[in-house]
Order: structure tokens, then sequence, then C-alpha cells
């Protein structure tokens, strides 16, 4: 398999999901006005990028059928493919030839100069690398951890990386400051949508995400050492930044977008310095469009969800799926399907995914005759199904994640609607009885229906 992100850039392109904009593009703005606008449509090139060489990429994986099309399977096998993948991963392998190392930059490093970093919005204070996926080794395990935060040029070679204190990077650069170390990071742009995907997951302190990202595409990623740390690198990536982090140096942020679409300021970031860049000849700059953005969402939803099904499951064997919505911003609210619940159960369920993410603050159970993906059907179970005096539950004053928007004193309250089936709905003669037509009819015609 292709691993490598132009790859998968170029299968797009060949079926006319690629739109190339060959203007001139300023990166203060312009270009994220462009990508805000085209959102959900086609991937976007952006060739002539103001004072720059290199095409910035974005609104790549702004769809889950795009997710499956990286993978190679078709989108009603991917959700399937997630659980394989959680269940089933593959470790990676290293490698010698890497297309990424084909140019050096080492010296003095101006990273603002070398890369089309775009600024997204007008009150950050400088532009932010937002698909950077950070590769870090934990001080005291060895074991290797994959995630993206984002990175703020700060003038030359440093970057201020944004990093959630929960968040197992801040972990482990905190590790490396206790020993009076700075910790070794790449950040690696231009990857294939399984790296990006797998560094996603919600999963353990410890746990790899290449194992899943190679568990999503049913084989190793290939790896390759970095030049100056002792970290592994995607060796089809585009490109590669090594870089110190360092838990001591704080540099404060001011305002940054969340996946909410608004601006948050958590305080200060933490210093990086880049000591090497490593490239492809002609590489492709990678970009996320931030805020409350098609493809933010979706990375981290998708992930959530496949994590969230999988935990509940092992739990709930009633528990058929977790969709993490779009307008939820792919982090806030859940859809559960569950098979013939027994009384209670959906309210169980409710708690665990609540408990698993403490991002989630609205959860509706519906039945699995619904499909968690139509909204308009999620909203017929609320219609149809759903007592209020007896299926709704309100959680006051829960702990809220720091970048609610509406959360008090980091309080917030969670519900959670259970909009499934009882025991005996729609048994004949019942009021809960669907109406349709006689089943050997209704079959008959459905097996026939290209010939009426
Ligand atoms: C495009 C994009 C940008 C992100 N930016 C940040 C960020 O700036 N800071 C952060 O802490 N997490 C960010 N995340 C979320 C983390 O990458 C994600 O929660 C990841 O699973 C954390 O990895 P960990 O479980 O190894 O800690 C971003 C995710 C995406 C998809
Ligand atoms: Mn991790």
């Amino acid at each position: 398999m292709d691993q490598s992100f132009r790859g998968f850039l170029a299968a797009l392109e060949r079926s006319g999901e690629v739109q190339r904009v060959t203007r001139k593009v300023d990166p203060r703005f312009e270009l994220a006005s462009v990508l805000m606008l085209r959102d959900k449509g086609p991937a976007q090139i952006f060739e002539n990028v103001t004072g720059h060489q290199m095409p910035v990429v974005a609104n790549v994986l702004n769809s889950r059928t795009r997710f499956a099309d990286a993978l190679g399977i078709t989108r009603a096998d991917f959700d399937a493919r997630l659980q394989h993948a959680l269940q089933n991963p593959i470790p990676p392998v290293l490698v010698r030839d890497a297309p990424v190392k084909q140019c050096v930059h080492e010296g003095r490093i101006d990273v603002g100069a070398l890369l089309p970093v775009p600024h997204w919005f007008e009150r950050e204070r400088a532009p932010y690398i937002t698909a950077g996926v950070i590769v870090a080794k934990d001080p005291d395990t060895g074991r290797r951890n994959v995630s993206i935060a984002r990175l703020r040029l700060e003038g030359g070679a440093r970057l201020m990386a944004g990093i959630a204190p929960n968040h197992h990077l801040a972990i482990l650069a905190g590790k490396a400051r206790a020993r009076g170390q700075k910790l070794e990071i790449a950040v690696v742009i231009g990857n294939h949508p399984a790296v990006l995907l797998g560094s996603q997951m919600y999963v353990g302190l410890g746990e790899d995400e290449f194992d899943i990202a190679g568990g999503l595409i049913g084989e190793p990623i290939e790896l390759v050492r970095c030049r100056t740390i002792d970290v592994e690198v995607p060796a089809h990536a585009e490109l590669v930044l090594e870089a110190l982090l360092d838990a001591g140096d704080e540099i404060a942020e001011g305002p940054v977008s969340e996946f909410h679409g608004f601006y948050v300021d958590y305080g200060n970031g933490i210093a990086a310095d880049v000591r090497c860049i490593t490239r492809r000849k002609q590489p492709l700059f990678q970009a996320v469009l931030p805020g409350y953005a098609a493809e933010h969402c979706l990375l981290g939803g998708v992930a959530i969800g496949a994590t969230l099904t999988r935990d509940l499951r092992r739990v709930i064997p009633a528990v058929r799926r977790v969709f993490i919505t779009g307008g939820g911003m792919g982090r806030m609210h859940a859809v559960i399907s569950m098979h013939r619940p027994r009384i209670g159960e959906g309210k169980r369920a409710i708690i665990l995914a609540m408990g698993q993410v403490n991002l989630l603050k609205q959860v509706i159970v519906v039945e699995d005759d619904i499909d968690p993906e139509d909204a308009r059907m999620v909203e017929w179970s609320l219609a149809a199904r759903f007592r209020g005096e007896e299926d709704l539950i309100i959680l006051p004053d829960m702990r809220a994640d720091r970048c609610d928007p509406v959360a008090e004193d980091q309080l917030v309250t969670k519900i959670g609607i259970v909009a499934t089936t009882r025991p005996g709905d729609g048994a004949p003669g019942t009021r809960s009885e669907f109406a349709r037509p006689r089943d050997a009819v209704l079959d008959a015609v459905r097996r026939n229906l290209n010939t009426y």
C-alpha cells in the first residue's frame, strides 16, 4: 500500500475531488478564508502561496468517505475497519530508504521562511502549524506517543506548542523536565490519513498510536530514524521538523481558535526549538483549517467514536455504535445505538460514555433500527420513543472540559436522552406497530425495484 500523503492526494485528484488554486494566495487570512468557504468541498491545493515555493494542501479529510477511500475500503466498511484496527494493532517497522530524508536543513533555521504556515484568524498572534503529527518517547519507558498539537511560529527556529495538560505529550514533556531534560520531538507534516487518524485515538499512555495506524491500513507503518534525535517518523511523509520541547520555557499564547469556533485563552504554551528539517525534494505542506471546520472536527470525532464504540461494547453488549456528531463539533455530542437495551441500560451507556470522554455533554441513545448518522431519524426517535419524564437525565455541576463554551467555574450541566423502544414495542395491534404494506409484497418489490 502507498503510505504517502501525496499518493492519496493523487487518487483523490483522479476522482475529481481536488481543486488546484493557481492564483496567488496570501497565507495571512486569505488562505483561511478560501478554506472556510470550501469547508466541505474538494481538497484544496494552493500552488502559489505568497512568499513560498511549497504548496499548501488542506480540506483533505472533510468527510468519512474520504477516510474510507484513504484506507482503500468502502464507506460501508469503514466502521468495521476502525474496530478491527483497535482490536488488531500492527506495530511499525524500521526502513532505511525514506523519501522524507531527500533534503536536509540544518544550522540556522527560520521555520517561517522555509514553510508556508498560514496565519489563520485575526486575533491569533502568529501563524500556526495545525497538521503537525508529533512523535515523542516517554523518558521513563521509552514508549512512543503520536499526537497532534498546534505549533505557533515564534520567529527563527522557535515554536510554541499548545498542549492540553491531560494530553500524553504534556505528560512526557513534564517527565523530561523533572529530569532536567528537554523532550525530543519530531513534527511530521504531510501524513497518510491512517497516521492522522491513528494519532487521534483515545488510547492509554504507553500505547503507540502508530500500531493503530498500521491496523487501519492492514500493514506496518514504515518508519525511519530521525537525524538528530532518537525518534522514528513515517518514512513516506512530506517533511519533518526535529526539535526539543522544553516544558520549563513558557510562552504566553493569547487567543487561539478552538474546535467550537470561538477563541480561547489557555495562558501559557511551551517552547520548542527546531534543530533540523528533513523533507522530500518538492514537499507538500499539509494544513488543517482550525476552529469549527469539518476536517478538524471529523479527525477527532471519528477517533473518539471508534474508541467509545469499542469500550462501551466491552461493558454493555447491547451497544452497537457510538457516533460523534458534526454539530456537536466532533467532541461534545454523541448518539449511541443499542439493540433492544434492557430497562435502564441506555442510561448506563450514557454515564459510561460521559465518564470515558469528559468532553461529552449531550448523549442520545437510539434503537439500532435507527442510523445514528441520520439526524432526521434521530430526531424521529425523540418524537416517537422518548418520554421526557422517564427517559431524560440531567447532571448539573459536572466537571467541564477546559474549553467548554458555556461552562461556569469549570462546571457544566450534562444531559442524556434515551429514545429506544421498550419490551413489547412494535407488536401487532399496539400503538407502536409500524405501518407498512404486507411484508411479502414489500420484500418482493424491494428485490425487483429496478423493474418498476
Ligand atoms: C487538527 C487537530 C489539531 C489539534 N490541536 C491540538 C492542540 O493544539 N492541542 C492539543 O492538546 N490537542 C490538539 N488536538 C487533539 C489531540 O491531537 C488529540 O486529543 C490526541 O488524541 C491527543 O493524543 P494523546 O492521547 O496521545 O494525548 C488536535 C487534533 C486535531 C485533529
Ligand atoms: Mn497517546
